[in-house]
């Protein structure tokens, strides 16, 4: 029986151990967390797994450790408690804790150090909710490609779909990086519309049987068109990253780089007509309109993207 110690059960570290103790081939799970009385420390001895107060002990219970602490400096201070010389001897580490690309590195040549056998760094891609689901999805890089499929894949099948990027331990978690600052950069937008649309919905009377406290919500409304408008407009970010890595920039893909340029015009002045914070999209707008300026105009929005490069 495969034999795996969860080290950090918080939200993601217990949906991950469970996730396991409830697949078709469920390991010998230990787990460890520093706050032994957490709630879902318990909930996870009930389902079969084997609670170790000592991270040493863990550690030394199983073949493979399966990290997901808060940070990497959490990783680094928990690891240094431990005084045995290769805590990790022959052991296989698999850490889905978010952090940068260097980081990852650096946690790769410090658990070698302690004795690992093989580093694998990535991130969980959803919610503690979904893993385990259909939509559950998992970046890791590491090692080789040959490595992870004769190793931890078949351990991990559970969890979601596997994305394995490359050898570069810090490979997945610029992935993981990237598309949270895609996520983030949408959320900021989202929360400009959210907020515009909550001042609209304040100026209109109440509709009939709605009550004056739940007319000023501005859920209805995003619902209505930002969800939709957001949701139809996935795949043009697909188009984009073609502008950029081919340095298309020229490419108007039916929406000329000038005309959104007068569009994000009338946005941010909208935004300061409803006294409505347009900060988040200031930086945005300054791009679009420097490549205007230099002549991007007839080109697409993929233009932009040569002004990222530092
Ligand atoms: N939850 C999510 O939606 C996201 C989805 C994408 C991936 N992230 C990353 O997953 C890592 C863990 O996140 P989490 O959701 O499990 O976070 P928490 O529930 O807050 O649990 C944190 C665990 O870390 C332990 N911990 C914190 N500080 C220390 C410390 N100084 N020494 C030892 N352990 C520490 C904490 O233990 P405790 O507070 O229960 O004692 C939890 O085990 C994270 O990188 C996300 O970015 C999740």
């Amino acid at each position: 029986m495969t034999t795996v110690t969860s080290i950090g059960i918080g939200n993601m570290g217990a949906a991950l151990a469970s996730t396991l103790l409830k697949s078709t081939n469920p390991p010998q799970l230990t787990i460890w967390n520093r706050t032994a009385d957490r709630p879902q420390v318990k909930s996870l001895v009930d389902q079969g797994a084997h609670f170790e107060p000592s991270l040493a002990a863990a550690v030394a219970r199983s073949e493979t450790i399966l990290i997901c602490l808060l940070d990497y400096p959490t990783i680094t201070a928990a690891f240094q408690a431990i005084t045995t010389a290769k805590p990790l001897e022959g052991k296989t580490v698999i850490n889905v804790t978010n952090g940068t690309p260097t980081q990852a590195r650096q946690a790769e040549a410090d658990f070698k150090q302690l004795g690992a056998a093989a580093y694998y760094d990535g991130g969980i891609m959803v919610t503690p909710q979904l893993v385990g689901t259909p939509a559950s999805f998992v970046v890791l890089s590491g090692e080789s490609d040959a490595a992870f499929e004769a190793g931890p894949r078949e351990l991990l099948k559970p969890i979601g779909a596997i994305n394995y990027v490359a050898p570069d331990a810090g490979a997945a978690a610029l992935y993981d990086v990237a598309a949270l600052a895609s996520m983030y950069g949408m959320f900021m937008g989202a929360f400009t519309g959210i907020a515009l649309l909550k001042k609209q919905r304040r100026r209109e009377p109440a509709k009939e049987g709605e009550a004056a406290e739940t007319k000023v919500l501005a859920k209805p409304a995003t619902d209505a068109v930002v969800v939709p408008l957001l949701k139809a407009l996935v795949p043009y970010v697909s188009l984009l990253a073609d502008g950029v890595d081919n340095e298309d920039w020229m490419n108007d893909l039916g929406n000329p780089l000038g005309m959104q340029a007068a569009c994000m015009q009338n946005i941010v002045q909208t935004c300061d007509e409803e006294g409505v914070e347009s900060e988040g999209l200031r930086y945005i707008t300054q791009l679009m309109n420097r490549a205007v300026e230099e002549g991007f105009g007839p080109g697409g929005l993929s233009a932009i993207g040569q002004y990222l490069f530092k």
